[in-house]
């Protein structure tokens, strides 16, 4: 683990392998953070942990190294609701970047307009305990409600509590995201419990969309991540215009076992082995929720 003198955590690496895999021109990482930098864009006084800075140079210079060419910024929990570190990010990328803020639910028509014209698209719910202090589902689904046309809503659990919010999940009135398919147990293969729920929230309407992000911590057992790629394959295959893909650089919390983007990006091909799913993966799925005017 390496910390700094201000008892900052990386939890990156410096140095990742460069992938084998070559994405198609155009490609999206569709999950990744900026922290800081912490001078200009101060942590919240609430955030779980504190990280070294990873600001919008670093994310663009990894984004060259690993192929792509846009990136989807979800604000981080550790930037609380003061989406200025990612709209910052969003602004210096000469408009290869969108974004996902997280917003006090109170938050007025002319905030959420402003958040659309420095270019984010979506607004985050997160119900990790370790990572948030609270999660209000009536106001999160009052503010979901008041959304700029064409947003979605991203939310982020763990499977644990799948069928306890799923209420709360099918009143949501605009398209939803799922973070990393909701933490399923991917040791218990695809047809496990955990993916016979994802499965079942998918076929309960036509606009929910998962990230097949993060073997890193989803595959306890480590890389290659076989079982990731064992239960996930099936379900890109099967939902082949619902799947997003992201690196999750900087790897928020993952201090102790800090993936290497390279090996990551190298998961693709074994979850969306053929040139079409993979152009939907990469570029046509997450550009309608991020870029649909390109489509449109
Ligand atoms: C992720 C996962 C995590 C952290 C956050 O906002 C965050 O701090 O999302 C996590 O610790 O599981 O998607 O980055």
């Amino acid at each position: 683990m390496s910390i700094d003198a201000n008892g900052r955590i990386r939890s990156w690496t410096e140095s990742p392998s460069s992938p084998h895999f070559v994405p198609p021109p155009g490609a999206i990482d569709a999950h990744c953070h900026v922290f800081g930098p912490a001078a200009q864009f101060p942590f919240s006084a609430k955030a779980k942990y504190s990280p070294q800075d990873a600001g919008p140079d670093m994310l663009f210079a990894l984004r060259e190294r690993l192929g792509f060419d846009r990136n989807v910024i979800v604000q981080a929990s550790c930037h609380g609701t003061d989406n200025a570190a990612t709209l910052d990010a969003i602004a210096r990328s000469n408009g290869k970047a969108r974004g996902v803020a997280v917003v006090d639910p109170a938050i007025g028509e002319a905030e959420l307009q402003a958040l659309h014209d420095g270019g984010i698209r979506g607004i985050r719910f997160n119900f990790l305990k370790r990572l948030v202090d609270d999660a209000p589902k009536d106001k999160f689904l009052d503010v979901a409600g008041r959304l700029p046309s064409g947003w979605h809503v991203v939310v982020y659990f763990e499977a644990d509590i799948l069928e306890e919010l799923r209420p709360f999940l099918d009143a949501i009135p605009v398209p939803l995201v799922i973070d990393h398919m909701g933490r399923p147990d991917v040791s218990q293969g695809p047809d496990g419990a955990d993916m016979r729920a994802l499965r079942r929230l998918l076929d309960s309407r036509d606009d929910i969309w998962f990230k097949a992000t993060c073997p890193d911590r989803l595959d306890p057992a480590g890389p290659p991540w076989d079982d990731f790629a064992t239960a996930v394959l099936p379900l890109i295959a099967d939902y082949p215009d619902r799947a997003l893909w992201g690196t999750d650089w900087p790897h928020p919390n993952m201090q102790d076992a800090i993936p290497d983007d390279g090996a990551l990006v190298d998961m693709i091909p074994r979850i969306a082995p053929t040139a079409e799913l993979q152009r939907k993966l990469l570029i046509d799925n997450p550009e309608r929720l991020y870029w649909p005017e390109i489509i449109d």
